[in-house]
């Protein structure tokens, strides 16, 4: 499972001028992101919009990254949508191009029993061999995975962890109690990352980690290394930034910001909103904040 342990990017998907999916920007941005030492990306989750597209391009997105990728780099795969049917061909998919692991929202717009959300990821589980990730967001899709479900999903081997965006750790603290030391659990809120790992958490997941890497990685590396207040200080710095960049469309400011450390994915795709022109220039100031 170390291959899971470390700074995970949730990446952003790239686009043309046009809005098409953009393989060549997707393979640029893999390299930016692998030359600063994080451990692997997170392709098509929140960030990466995969819920704003259609099944044929999350398919190009994941080849495009699995085409520009180091050897050793780890390729989680979001195949989370609203119809089993999509994510259980995503998800058969992935398996055959490589990707490492399989992760998955609940169904959302619907309100769908415990039981309905377990087989729809056990479907995704059987369509592939591989592991599987919970991906825990109920501030988006309403769902709020529960500790019963939890042991449920746990019954399945292939269900290895839990990618969880709450803005409690208590939560966190007490999935990973509930699955064992080799259960791996993934931090999402990045303001919380140091505050995560403090209670148990292996690893962390996050958008702003593309725009700002080498932060995180030493977050990261301080903890491990038990740097408490280094670790501290590096999260405060990221804090920082990451309260600006909540001030704005936080998709787009980040696909800015991505843009001026020099990989264009352009704008994020509607309805998330771009950064309107005269906030470009509170933008660049950000980006110039974080590079000093
Ligand atoms: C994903 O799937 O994009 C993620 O894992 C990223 C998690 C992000 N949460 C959301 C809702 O997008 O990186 C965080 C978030 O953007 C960051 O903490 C700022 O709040």
């Amino acid at each position: 499972l170390s291959k899971f342990k470390g700074i995970i990017v949730a990446m952003n998907s790239c686009y043309d001028r046009n809005g098409r999916v953009d393989e060549g920007a997707v393979g640029e941005l893999v390299a930016f992101l692998a030359k600063r030492g994080v451990k692997g990306v997170y392709v098509g989750g929140s960030t990466g919009e995969g819920m704003l597209q259609s099944v044929e391009e999350r398919k190009r997105v994941l080849e495009a990254v699995m085409a520009a990728k180091p050897l050793d780099f780890t390729v989680i795969a979001h195949v989370g949508a609203i119809t089993t049917r999509d994510s259980v061909e995503l998800a058969e998919h992935a398996e055959s191009v490589g990707a490492d692991a399989l992760s998955a929202i609940p169904p959302f717009y619907y309100r769908i029993s415990e039981h309905g959300v377990e087989e729809h990821w056990a479907s995704m589980m059987r369509a592939s061999g591989l592991p599987f990730i919970i991906y825990h967001i109920p501030a988006t899709t309403g769902f709020s995975l529960s500790k019963p479900l939890l042991q449920k999903m746990l019954a399945y081997p292939q269900t290895i962890g839990v990618k969880i965006t709450t803005p409690s750790t208590y939560e966190l603290q007490q999935f990973k109690a509930l699955g064992g030391p080799d259960f791996l659990l993934f931090n999402g809120p990045d303001e919380q990352l140091l505050a995560g790992l403090s209670l148990g958490a292996d690893a962390g997941i996050g958008g702003t980690y593309g725009m700002m890497p080498e932060l995180f990685v030493a977050i990261y590396e301080a903890f491990r290394q038990g740097r408490m207040e280094e670790a501290r200080t590096y999260q405060t710095w990221a804090n920082d930034i990451i309260a600006e960049l909540l001030d704005m469309p936080v998709y787009g400011a980040i696909k800015e910001i991505v843009k001026m450390r020099g990989v264009d994915c352009g704008q994020p795709r509607l309805p998330l909103e771009p950064v309107p022109a005269d906030r470009l220039p509170a933008v660049r100031k950000l980006y110039e904040k974080m590079m000093s």
